[in-house]
């Protein structure tokens, strides 16, 4: 199940430098086959920042406790401690690029999942039915929609994988299967041949789930069989993004042994998409932090970086004179700004 021959590797494509972000091909990309793989989106030193902020936060990989991590629980999530994290998951390029995609302004955007987690490298042989060392074929949209994908030209969502390190040095490439077009058997909805779905089991290592397939749906073990033979695989570097959907098969591959893959996972979905869930306690929560990271976040982001964490946006009809005040004593202390807001309702004259 490794790559064999080049034209099973994508590189990755650099962003424009103004304006785009993406080029008119990465988003053909996305659109089409269902991804791209994008370099040069983020400052290099905020990755290189955000990256020894990781390698310091999780276990060394040597370590008896990296050898138990065989999931992605525990990693660090939106609102984290680091404000490298948080400048991050709000990156105007980042969220530009998601609105280029989605065909929405920024404010139409919303976060709905920011964390980053280590993947380590472990030797081969039977790790268990939950492992994500070699993952099966899946989509991803079971944890993240109540419903299921609306049809493939009416994106919801848009999903990241921000690598924060290199292929070549420590393997772990996403295998993606680009979708052919419209008529892709592989891509005929109702998309629900894969483990944890209706009254399939959820299991994630390759080997068990394939052989439950075998055992239980020789149909679809022969169907999910030609998706591991479309597989390509990113050839990432530290600070590429692989934007992809919520509809599209993937899969994470073994990690060289002994090495430690660093990888920030995000979604962006549009704002009346109410079905696709937040994954982490709602962003208010963590205003009971003693540090105030969220606070000091709100008081100091932009407008519309504001909006996608669901504050209203400068115009909204949430807003009144009345409560632009309240929320300006609540953060005026920090240092927000509520000229935009203010501004804003002067025009409509409430
Ligand atoms: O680790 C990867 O490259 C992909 C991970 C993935 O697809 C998942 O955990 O859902
Ligand atoms: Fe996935």
């Amino acid at each position: 199940m490794q790559p064999e021959s080049k034209d099973r590797l994508i590189e990755p494509t650099a962003a424009l430098v103004d304006g785009g972000p993406l080029t008119e091909s990465q988003i053909a990309s996305w659109r089409h086959q269902g991804f791209a793989l994008v370099d040069g989106l983020f400052p290099r030193e905020l990755i290189r920042n955000l990256l020894e902020v990781a390698q310091a936060r999780f276990p060394e990989v040597d370590s008896d406790e990296a050898q138990l991590r065989n999931d992605f629980g525990d990693g660090m999530t939106f609102p984290d401690e680091s404000d490298e994290f948080n400048d991050l998951s709000l990156h105007l390029r980042l969220l530009e690029a998601s609105a280029q995609l989605l065909e929405v302004s920024v404010h139409d955007l919303r976060l709905t999942q920011s964390d980053l987690w280590p993947k380590y490298g472990r030797p081969s042989g039977d790790r268990g039915r939950f492992d994500n060392q070699d993952q099966r074929i899946h989509v991803d949209y079971p944890n993240h929609t109540l419903t299921h994908p609306a049809s493939w030209s009416q994106p919801e969502a848009v999903e990241v994988i921000i690598y924060l390190c290199d292929q070549t040095d420590v393997g772990g490439a996403t295998a993606i299967v680009p979708r052919k077009g419209p008529l892709d058997e592989a891509y005929m909805p109702p998309m629900v041949n894969t483990p944890g779905v209706g009254d399939v089991p959820w299991i994630n290592d390759r080997l068990q789930a394939e052989e439950w397939f075998v055992q239980h749906r020789p149909d679809v073990a022969a169907f999910r069989a030609t998706l591991y033979e479309r597989e390509v695989y990113t050839q990432y570097k530290t600070g590429s993004a692989l934007l992809y959907r919520h509809d599209v098969w993937h899969r994470g591959t073994p990690l060289a042994s002994g090495a430690l893959r660093l990888a920030h996972n995000l979604t962006f979905k549009k704002a009346d998409a109410s079905w696709i869930s937040t994954l982490h306690p709602g962003w208010a929560w963590a205003m009971y932090q003693p540090d105030q990271r969220m606070e000091r976040l709100i008081a100091g982001l932009r407008p519309e970086q504001r909006s996608v964490l669901g504050f209203p946006f400068p115009g909204d009809p949430y807003w009144d004179m009345e409560k632009l005040r309240a929320v300006e004593a609540r953060y005026g202390p920090l240092g927000f700004d509520a000229s935009p807001y203010r501004k804003a309702l002067s025009w409509t004259g409430r």
